[in-house]
């Protein structure tokens, strides 16, 4: 699109210039700015703006790039939607009758085993990522029941008994109308089955969720498993909404009566203060009625009371936040737009010597806030080297932990059999209690440790922010052009998939058949001796493997972690630095020119700026870019420009 006002600058006057902007986009950017759930006017108004940017020149490239990337993250926006609960709720049921179609895998056993992330996209597809770099397998086709046939080779207690096949994440694109909203939804292994690991590795992932469906059924009625799992994750979710499914199997009274039953036990043992709203359902019939295309039945069903309430609730809820945020930023951009487009304007208005003089001083000033850079830099490594001190200090404490645990699973079986006491139970019984220990060992360790990052990493972050309004202050000095601090820090950084693992924690393998033969030729004492180093043997073994393997995953996570701060830390820094260099070298260059020649660029420049202005006003309308007035343009055709 060919920007409106910046090509035609220099040709008419900055009032004519801004007024004739005003009359081609009147109040209608303002009013839909002001509505958070438009996203389409939001992301109309960065294309423009981000146009107009452009057209300032390469020198603005970089702020044209944030606008894109704003609009970018609005469109890509999704609200990420967890569906939980214990083993056959249905839940993966529930999933497929939200897309209208059966994609996930379902049974009357104890199933899903690793979570499937689901987005929209054209057609139906699925990837699968492995653990050691084994090569992702693809899906693509038509067929649902494909599909589900596919994904049932890797998500299936079943067919990948304790994630044997190294599974690490599972993504899939459908069709369907909630996906496309803005809604990816997330199928997880019910907890409380036997595979204590599922609900481990189900709880570490749930801060990565929006918000969360909770499955539950009539029969039987909310376990303590289910109580205790929620009080749980009422601790890390925002938004928890409760499904009574299979209502099927109950006509009205029953109905009643177990909805009472599940607001009770919400509040008497999970801690609400009032009855949470219940829906009842039957996702089994919702699945049906859409698959007939049937609406009534999908509205008796009341699935569709789910889709309507809760999904458009959470989305327009997770829209006005952003909203809120991406004007913000984007009113942040334009303001560091205008703030060079001014120092450019002041520059050129300045005389040569002046000028010459006042670059130079900023430049000797950039070399020593050059210098606090490294300094600041050198800070966060040791920062880091500390940090992984503390996490390979904090793992080592797992040994012993881990050891103190394992050797109770031994002692348990012992007592419980008794003279019959054997190796090969003992041994499932660790294999069993392995993965589920490690699980939980990883939640709290990554809490402990995102929370030591934080606290580490704030006074840096502060004191780059100090660097660069030290860099701002001087050019507010030197050229006289106002400096605004920015409001706050918004991070709108989100993984695009939640970056769960499915780890694959080592647990038992082989039995010990030719010893437990031996074992037969010797007296009980001696007999339980042999079984008892050998079992001993193998706990230190797997449970040295896991705790390296722990250790491991806290180092790269943190590796990566300050990595990628120490980048945006610098990039800040530099983009600042350089930035103002290089309106003042544009400054510079121009004026080579002879002062007759200047005239039309100072007025090009000063109408960029209006422009800009208004955009900042209608990003943010009760920002302070009204409350700074600009000497240089001020102009009394820009009163139609005041405040909203
Ligand atoms: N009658 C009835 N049966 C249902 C309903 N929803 C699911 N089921 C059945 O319940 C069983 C379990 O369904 P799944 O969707 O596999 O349950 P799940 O919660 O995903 O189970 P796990 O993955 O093992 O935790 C299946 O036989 C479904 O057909 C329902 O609304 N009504
Ligand atoms: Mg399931």
């Amino acid at each position: 699109m060919q920007p409106r006002t910046i090509v035609a600058a220099g040709k008419c006057s900055v009032r004519s210039e801004v007024a004739s902007w005003s009359r081609a986009s009147p109040t209608a950017s303002r009013r839909h700015l002001s509505s958070p759930g438009d996203v389409p006017a939001l992301c109309e108004f960065l294309h423009e703006a981000s146009s107009h940017v452009a057209a300032l020149g390469p020198d603005f490239a970089a702020d044209r790039d944030r606008l894109d990337g704003l609009r970018q993250r609005l469109r890509e926006e999704r609200c990420h939607l967890a569906v939980l609960g214990q083993f056959k709720r249905g839940k993966s049921t529930l999933v497929n009758a939200l897309l209208g179609k059966a994609v996930l895998p379902t049974a009357i056993v104890p199933l899903t085993s690793i979570p499937t992330f689901l987005r929209g996209g054209e057609e139906l597809s699925a990837r699968v990522l492995f653990d050691e770099g084994k090569p992702e397998e693809r899906f693509a086709g038509p067929d649902a029941a494909a599909l589900a046939e596919f994904l049932a080779r890797f998500v299936t207690e079943s067919a990948n008994p304790r994630n044997r096949l190294g599974v690490r994440q599972v993504e899939a694109t459908c069709p369907a109308p909630i996906l496309e909203q803005g809604v990816a939804l997330i199928d997880t292994p019910g907890i409380g089955s036997i595979f204590r690991h599922n609900t481990e590795a189900t709880i570490n992932f749930l801060p990565q969720c929006d918000a969360a469906l909770f499955v539950v059924s009539a029969d039987p009625p909310i376990t303590e498993v289910e109580v205790e799992f929620l009080k749980l994750a009422r601790r890390k979710l925002a938004r928890l909404f409760f499904i009574l499914n299979k209502a099927d199997y109950l006509d009205e009274d029953e109905r009643r009566t177990a909805v009472a039953f599940l607001q009770q036990v919400l509040c008497e043992q999970v801690g609400f203060a009032s009855p949470p709203r219940v829906f009842c359902v039957s996702a089994r019939q919702g699945l049906a009625a859409r698959q007939r295309r049937d609406p009534a039945g999908w509205e008796q069903s009341g699935m569709a009371q789910i889709e309507r309430q809760i999904v458009d609730f959470l989305l327009n809820e997770k829209r006005e936040v952003l909203h809120g945020a991406v004007c913000r930023q984007a009113s942040d951009v334009l303001a560091e737009v205008e703030r060079r487009l001014r120092l450019t304007v002041r520059s050129l208005n300045m005389p040569l010597a002046e000028l010459d003089e006042r670059v130079r001083l900023f430049e000797k000033s950039l070399a020593r806030i050059d210098e606090q850079q490294i300094v600041l830099l050198k800070r966060v490594d040791a920062e880091e080297h500390r940090l992984a001190d503390s996490v390979k200090q904090r793992a080592e404490q797992w040994l012993p932990k881990s050891r103190r645990f394992f050797e109770e699973v031994v002692r348990e079986c012992e007592r419980q059999q008794g003279a019959q006491w054997s190796e090969e139970p003992t041994r499932e019984a660790i294999a069993a209690a392995m993965p589920g220990f490690f699980e939980r060992a990883f939640g709290e360790e990554r809490r402990l440790c995102e929370e030591e990052l934080r606290d580490a990493l704030l006074p840096h972050r502060r004191r780059a922010d100090e660097l660069i309004a030290e860099v701002h202050r001087l050019v507010e000095k030197l050229f006289d052009v106002p400096f605004e601090p920015p409001r706050e820090e918004i991070s709108l950084a989100r993984a695009e998939l939640p970056y769960w693992r499915t780890h694959r924690w080592k647990f038992t393998s082989i039995g010990a058949i030719p010893d437990s033969w031996i074992d037969q030729l010797f007296p009980l004492r001696w007999r339980k001796a042999r079984i008892r180093r050998r079992v001993l043997e193998q706990v230190e073994y797997l449970v040295t493997r896991n705790v390296g393997d722990l250790r491991y995953s806290m180092l790269e996570n943190l590796k990566r972690s300050v990595r990628e701060f120490r980048e945006a830390l610098t990039g800040s820094i530099a983009r600042t630095m350089q930035t103002t260099r290089r309106a003042l070298d544009s400054a510079l260059g121009r004026r080579t020119k002879d002062a007759a020649a200047l005239a039309p660029e100072i007025a090009r420049l000063e109408s960029a700026i209006a422009v800009v202005r208004h955009l900042r006003e209608q990003a943010d309308p009760r920002g302070r870019s009204a409350e700074l007035a600009a000497p240089s343009t001020q102009d009394p055709g820009d009163d139609a420009l005041g405040p909203a």
